[in-house]
């Protein structure tokens, strides 16, 4: 019998994660099917491989990721640590807790650097269509190599989608927002706040890329920053400067109406508005299409595409666990491509698909979220040889960093956790987030004299 061959889409965290989880059985002496990794950039980490450009890359393909230089984990690492491969082994040494965006791609890279797995991914190049043949139970995967412009197909037995879904942005209408003289831009192709000091800043939402954006302007000095929300606010102790208004009626030039009556006027405008799950390489009948919501309907165990399993999804949730929960997810998707796991029936899929729907639907709040997102992650696991890991013990940690985010959205960055994969605990960062301007890598790992980091206070 000749070898499965496996497409993965995308080699982002999830896509790492399916190659690791592929070479990790091979390791223990498994034979593995054949895995071939597409990736439209030229390198690996998606989200985490940061991008100057913004809207059209220099293949004149979109833009992937939506990062931005100055920023930082806005959850602690012990909460998205890999079980078999931990910050300590990485660098050697105590790290704080919420390292900058350079230091997270090292780890992501890191773990899979010195291997073989890189030669599995064919990068700049992207899927451009997956076509599902009925006769012979197989995908036809068609790619551009953009360097060379040459476009081919292969035959695939099974498909998994890693593409990640927070790069195509959600763009609402707002009444009279082409009146706008101001900068207007969606988060997406938001890049360093710098150029926000002193400007009358507006952020339309009220989730993750509101807030980092907000308070990334007020570090960098913007006179003022407001942030509207739809359904409710994010409700903060901002400092002074900060403020959150209800939604928007209408613009009129630079001035904005709110609908509680209140007016204000703004130099920029930052539409903080989400994502959209998008795999224009999929027909409607393959394409997972979703709210960004912890349990997207369609999926068996939040993988397994209902309507034809041999079609697996990674990452597809939002997120409160992210690196770790990607390797339970590949790991499983592994084990069912291999044979060690076995797939329900469709019925079976189905009944365990409404289950956890209707607990998710239940689901009332943050705390419960984590739970849920805590309970799915180990139930994967569980099916799997992946390290188990204490999965309460990090959602006490995301309930301390949520607590640490109420006392001071500001200062939140500089507390410390212990890690539940080693015990080891968290550094003290040498320089407070607020007073840290330079955010590489190098500056991170530094260990500057007392002298300069006084001078920042
Ligand atoms: P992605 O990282 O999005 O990777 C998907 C990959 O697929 C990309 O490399 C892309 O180029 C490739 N791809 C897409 N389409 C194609 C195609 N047609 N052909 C070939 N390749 C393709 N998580 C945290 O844990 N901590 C944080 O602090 C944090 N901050 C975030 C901040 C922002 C602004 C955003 C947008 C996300 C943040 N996240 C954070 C969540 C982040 O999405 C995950 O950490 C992680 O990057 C998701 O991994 P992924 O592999 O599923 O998707
Ligand atoms: P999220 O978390 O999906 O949040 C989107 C926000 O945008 C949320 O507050 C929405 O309000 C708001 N929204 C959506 N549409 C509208 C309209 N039409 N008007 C006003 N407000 C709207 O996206 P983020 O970008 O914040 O975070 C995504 C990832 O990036 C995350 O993983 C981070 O780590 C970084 P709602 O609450 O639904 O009323």
């Amino acid at each position: 019998m000749s070898k499965q061959r496996i497409a993965i889409i995308g080699a982002g965290p999830s896509g790492i994660a399916a190659l690791r989880a592929f070479q990790s059985a091979q390791r223990q002496g498994a034979k593995i099917p054949e895995v071939v990794c597409f990736e439209k950039q030229d390198d690996w980490g998606g989200q985490w491989n940061y991008n100057w450009r913004s809207g059209i890359d220099k293949y004149g393909e979109p833009v992937h990721s939506s990062m931005y230089r100055n920023l930082w984990s806005n959850g602690p690492k012990e909460a998205l640590e890999f079980a078999e491969y931990t910050f300590d082994e990485h660098f050697g040494r105590p790290i704080s807790s919420y390292p900058p965006r350079e230091a997270l791609w090292d780890y992501i890279d890191g773990r899979v650097r010195k291997t073989d797995v890189k030669d599995k991914v064919q990068f700049s190049t992207a899927v451009r269509w997956i076509e599902y043949n009925g006769e012979d139970d197989n995908f036809t995967v068609t790619v551009e190599n953009l360097r060379s412009k040459t476009t081919s197909s292969s035959e695939f037995d099974r498909v998994i989608v890693a593409t990640g879904h927070f790069s195509f942005p959600n763009v609402p209408d707002v009444k009279g927002i082409e009146t706008f003289p101001g900068t207007l831009h969606h988060a997406h192709d938001f890049r360093g706040a710098e150029k926000l000091a002193d400007k009358r800043v507006l952020l339309i939402g009220a989730s993750y890329s509101a807030e980092d954006i907000g308070v990334q302007a007020f570090k960098m000095g913007a006179r003022s920053v407001t942030m509207s929300y739809r359904t409710r606010p994010q409700g903060y102790k901002w400092p002074e400067g900060m403020e959150e208004l209800p939604g928007i009626d209408h613009f009129d030039g630079e001035t904005v109406h709110f609908i509680n009556g209140e007016t204000r006027e703004f130099d920029a405008v930052i539409l903080c508005t989400g994502y959209l799950h998008k795999y224009p390489f999929l027909a409607s009948d393959l394409a997972l299409s979703s709210p960004n919501n912890i349990y997207p309907a369609g999926l068996y165990r939040g993988v397994v595409w209902q309507k034809n399993p041999k079609l697996y999804y990674l990452g597809a949730q939002d997120q409160w666990f992210t690196f770790n929960m990607f390797d339970a997810q590949a790991w499983y998707v592994r084990d069912l491509i291999m044979g060690r796991a076995k797939l329900p029936s469709a019925e079976e899929r189905a009944a365990h698909v409404k289950q956890w729907r209707a607990r998710f639907q239940a689901l009332d709040g943050d705390a419960d979220d984590v739970q849920f997102q805590a309970d799915y992650i180990r139930d994967l696991i569980e099916a799997t040889d992946y390290p188990m890991f204490d999965l309460d013990e990090v959602v006490r940690i995301f309930l301390a960093w949520k607590e640490d985010k109420k006392q001071n959205i500001l200062t939140y960055r500089d507390k410390q956790h212990r890690s539940v994969m080693t015990g080891t605990m968290a550094a003290e960062h040498h320089t407070t987030w607020l007073n840290e301007l330079d955010d590489s890598l190098e500056r991170y790992l530094s260990t500057p004299e007392r002298s300069d980091i006084e001078e920042l206070v």
